[in-house]
């Protein structure tokens, strides 16, 4: 059966108060739009995230985090814990983003203690994986995939959906993507993973593919096999852009 698709946004380090017209615009047209097929996730800067979720209250938009820390609280200037933005008022949070894990040094290790920390809070976490453009010349790119896989995600996903994103780091923010082919078979890659470790959760996880997905290029990736919606950043920042990406669900 289809699985029903999610559209999340990842605005990275963009946006102050102004950028909350975006969610406006984005509710206004979702709910103009009526019957909407897929569900719709935006996660903005924790600076915003509060703002955010009011201003999505009561919409079909659900609002996320962008990174947590592992542990619950302490002494971690800077950080923010999983509770926190729950308590913010996200449902999400997006873990082991390729510029956390190379701006921030975080290994599979890190990022699944903090899956593992979102879980506990009652976050739902979107982990990421994706090859190096020199991984893929050289061929490993199934593996390096399938080791993240491994070792980002926790071992106990319970009750709560998996949700996986591709993204191939040289795809992202460039403007270039991979193939359809290379798309779908790097997703089947990962969905018989999943099975393996997962069971009946690897045969429901969400696979959502990111890196330079916008209104051109979106059906096509949507409508290809075991790719259950998109992590799309720069084209999230206009709601437009991405109501188009999610209609195209
Ligand atoms: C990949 C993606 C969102 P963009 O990082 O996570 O960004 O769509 O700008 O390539």
């Amino acid at each position: 059966e289809r699985l029903r698709p999610l559209i999340a946004g990842n605005w990275k380090m963009n946006g102050t108060g102004a950028a909350l017209e975006q969610i406006a615009r984005l509710r206004t047209l979702l709910e103009e739009a009526g019957d909407i097929d897929s569900e719709v996730l935006v996660c903005p800067p924790a600076t915003l995230l509060h703002r955010a979720a009011q201003g999505a209250e009561g919409s079909p938009i659900h609002i996320g985090g962008q990174d947590c820390h592992a542990d619950p609280s302490g002494a971690h200037t800077g950080d923010i814990s999983a509770s926190m933005l729950l308590d913010a008022g996200a449902s999400h949070v997006i873990v082991g983003h390729s510029e956390r894990r190379a701006d921030h040094g975080e290994t599979s290790q890190t990022v699944r203690a903090k899956a593992e920390a979102a879980l506990a809070a009652g976050l739902v976490p979107i982990i990421c994986v994706g090859e190096t453009e020199a991984e893929r010349l050289a061929g490993t790119a199934n593996q390096v995939v399938g080791d993240q896989i491994d070792f980002s995600l926790p071992d106990t996903f319970g009750e709560t959906t998996i949700i996986v994103a591709y993204e191939p780091v040289w795809a992202i923010g460039t403007g270039r993507t991979p193939t359809i082919e290379d798309i779908a078979q790097m997703h089947a890659h990962m969905r018989a993973l999943l099975v393996a470790h997962f069971g009946g959760a690897g045969e429901t996880a969400l696979l959502l593919y990111g890196g330079s997905v916008k209104p051109s290029n979106a059906e096509e990736i949507l409508r290809t096999a075991n790719v259950n919606g998109a992590l799309v950043g720069g084209a999230s920042l206009l709601a437009d852009d991405f109501f188009s990406i999610i209609v195209a669900a």
